[in-house]
């Protein structure tokens, strides 16, 4: 009552659900669709809304999370040799604009690089990391694509004297895809790289103890993380999950050679989103993720059956991670 005008509207846009009644937007479509399954299941991709960004960069800087630390040095060691196979003037395509450390890598150990096309889904992330870009490369030709890069691809054509095009997929992203899909992604970028090469992240099988560590950090971030996929819905739907009834679950399946992360519900609960009721009872699931860990052998089998040439791969000292070369 005693708020100033522009306060009262900020009160105003907070409380006033992105859509009361109808399933407005994908995330909403997409949960309600995932919940109604059986088993219930949720993507990935709804993590990242800028809370989640915020909560998995904390998660790189873990001391339990090896992947992003040791993809960086692999990339930092073998930078030269990398920028070698590229060639002069090379173009790099990175699907999913992510962390610009790695970029920077890419750029400072190449040879003139011609011209930088980040892929996103994310309009906003995609802009955002482009004029940061734009700023510390001034002679780069930097082309951000707004496209999401699991479906039918366009890309503009070479720049004029340009050089081969470099696909960059870093971070074990293709871990998250079932092998269909990721064997659909390498049939893509095999395609809009023809005549290039694709530098691929992956993270390998290992001792099921580093994975559960990686997974379930002692600070809880990675809880955090998870749960925030409910607190988004109770943000952007005006949904009413009660986060405390919820535990994060990470566990290495062995035979499917993945980590699965879980939001087990922890007593009989009724959610209520858009319009929509779900009960869950007591030690029922929602599957938030499956990061799949993979073989180098392996690794190259599935860019084999995708098109791809296998080129070399290089891991660290431990074994932990993976980076691959694949001709397109
Ligand atoms: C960004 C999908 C590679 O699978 O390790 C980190 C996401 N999930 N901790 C991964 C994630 C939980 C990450 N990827």
């Amino acid at each position: 009552p005693h708020l100033a005008p522009h306060m009262a509207n900020v009160q105003d846009k907070q409380s006033t659900p992105a859509c009361a009644e109808a399933l407005c937007t994908p995330f909403a479509r997409d949960l309600a669709a995932g919940l109604a399954e059986q088993p219930r299941r949720v993507s990935p991709k709804y993590f990242y809304d800028s809370t989640g960004s915020q909560l998995f960069e904390q998660i790189c800087e873990l001391p339990e999370y090896y992947p992003t630390r040791t993809e960086m040095a692999l990339l930092r060691h073998h930078a030269r040799e990398i920028a070698e196979l590229a060639g002069p003037r090379a173009e790099i395509v990175e699907f999913g604009a992510g962390a610009l450390q790695k970029i920077r890598i890419l750029l400072d150990a190449f040879e003139d690089p011609a011209g930088y096309l980040p892929i996103d889904i994310s309009g906003e992330h995609l802009n955002a990391a482009a004029a940061e870009l734009r700023r510390e490369y001034a002679s780069l030709a930097i082309q951000p694509v707004a496209a999401d890069y699991t479906q039918r691809l366009l890309l503009p054509a070479p720049a004029a004297g340009a050089g081969k095009r470099i696909g960059f997929f870093p971070g074990s992203t293709i871990g998250n895809f079932t092998e269909a899909e990721a064997l659909r992604f390498l049939q893509t970028a095999a395609r809009v790289l023809q005549g290039g090469a694709l530098l691929l992240g992956a993270d390998l099988v290992k001792e099921p103890s580093t994975l559960h560590a990686a997974y379930n950090d002692s600070e809880g971030v990675t809880a955090a993380f998870n749960l925030n996929l409910l607190a988004r819905a109770n943000r952007e739907l005006d949904a009413d999950f009660d986060l405390d009834q919820f535990a994060h679950h990470a566990f290495y399946n062995v035979p499917q050679r993945r980590i699965e992360m879980h939001l087990v519900s922890r007593c009989d609960q009724t959610v209520q989103f858009c319009g929509e009721r779900f009960f869950l009872a007591e030690g029922e699931s929602i599957h938030t993720e499956n990061s799949h860990k993979f073989t180098i052998a392996g690794l190259r089998e599935l860019a084999a059956r995708a098109g791809f040439t296998a080129g070399p791969a290089w891991t660290d000292a431990d074994g932990l991670f993976s980076v691959h070369w694949l001709i397109a």
